[in-house]
């Protein structure tokens, strides 16, 4: 039994390294500095406690007044990210949550942090304080821009590609408020049972940030949110619907959603199309890291959606990684394209391949950030093996 526990484990570990060695291959490590908002606001905290009250795990009304006990958070949110806790030693603490993570686990949690960055702060983020309404007014956060909340992959971060380059694609096009949730420190590989528990509790704590954004007088509602999450990050953007009282979330964006531990009919459990008014979902390993079978309103399958041109290595971790992680490059570059990423619809790769399905024009449909919320179904195209990826309109033959 204790064999077939740590093969069980080995097993688990030989996925996880697949799709960490897929975000590792991609790191870029940005230079910054975090700006903690510190003016005073010009609104009573009383008067936004009160819209605070339907968040998740909401702090106190002692805690909203008590600006030390924010500083202390952010303090021991440093230390916590220079001084992560020991690795577990045994099988046992590999399935303990409270080895990597230490209890309470209530939003919001400091291993959870939200990132706010905007054109004019693109290498200072200003750290967001959930539980004080200060945090967004002396923020540089816009309703008026269009809001874009990121949520990287497994051991991803907020510096490490692709939130960088998605920052950088996103400020290239215009103004936004990029929300980046950096919980690199959340789910480590050593504690296997955290990989599966961390997406729920990290949509969770979205949540609660989008509640609060929706309470906050100069926030937004969530249907003017549009949640982006790669591999893991796909399903925590699903998983935090789940906890969202206040409305539904606009759009979110799956990048080639994972399927480990992802691979049941259960839709709670993953991202599916209920979970905002538009869900596009873009495969790129699909059915070998990613999901296999569609999972939005619009499932777009690259290249066949399974391997992806210039990712064929000696190494087959590392082919399948690329497959895996080829679907940011593809998505970054849909933002300031100038020919786009046309798509047709077509019901399978066989029928693609051979060229049969021949839509009208009016049928053909973007891919990536300028995808029309009305495209439905399933959409196959093809790229180049190099960039720019794109290929523009192409007609089949
Ligand atoms: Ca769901």
């Amino acid at each position: 039994m204790a064999g077939c526990t740590i093969a069980s484990y080995q097993t688990l570990l030989y996925l996880f390294t697949f799709i960490a060695t897929g975000e590792i291959l991609c790191q870029v490590r940005n230079p910054e500095r975090i700006q903690i908002p510190r003016v005073r606001s010009p609104v009573p905290i009383a008067a936004t406690a009160q819209n605070n009250a339907n968040v998740i795990g909401r702090p106190s009304n002692k805690q909203l007044a008590n600006k030390q006990s924010s500083k202390s958070q952010q303090n021991s949110s440093r230390l916590l990210q220079q001084n992560p806790p020991a690795p577990p030693v045994s099988v046992k603490e590999l399935f303990n949550s409270s080895s990597c993570v230490e209890p309470p686990f209530t939003c919001p949690h400091p291993r959870i942090q939200f990132y706010l960055y905007t054109r004019l702060t693109q290498n200072d983020p200003e750290l967001l304080d959930v539980t004080d309404p200060e945090s967004l007014y002396t923020s540089h956060f816009n309703p008026k821009h269009p809001v874009k909340i990121i949520i990287h992959g497994f051991q991803g971060g907020r510096n490490l590609s692709p939130s960088t380059d998605l920052r950088n694609a996103y400020f290239t096009r215009g103004n936004y408020n990029i929300i980046i949730v950096d919980y690199s420190t959340l789910a480590q590989i050593p504690c296997l049972n955290q990989v599966e528990w961390a997406p729920r509790f990290c949509g969770m704590c979205i949540a609660q940030l989008a509640n609060y954004l929706a309470d906050h007088p100069r926030g937004v509602p969530p249907d003017k949110l549009h949640l982006m999450g790669y591999s893991v990050g796909a399903h925590i953007a699903g998983l935090t619907s789940n906890f969202i009282k206040s409305g539904k979330i606009g759009r979110i964006t799956g990048l080639d959603p994972t399927i480990i531990f992802y691979m049941s009919n259960n839709r709670s459990r993953d991202l599916d199309p209920t979970d905002a008014h538009f869900v596009d979902i873009i495969h790129t390993a699909a059915g070998i890291l990613g999901q296999w079978g569609p999972s939005g309103h619009a499932d777009f399958y690259v290249n066949g959606g399974t391997s992806q041109p210039g990712c064929a290595s000696d190494s087959i971790i590392q082919t399948l990684s690329c497959d895996h992680t080829k679907v940011t490059p593809y998505f970054i570059e849909s933002i300031n394209s100038n020919i786009g990423f046309w798509a047709l619809p077509c019901s399978n790769r066989f029928y693609f391949n051979l060229g049969l399905c021949n839509p009208p024009e009016s049928e053909y449909v973007l891919m990536g950030e300028h995808v029309t919320h009305k495209a439905r179904g399933i959409y196959y195209l093809n790229t180049n093996a190099k960039k720019p990826y794109a290929k523009g309109f192409v007609k089949p033959k």
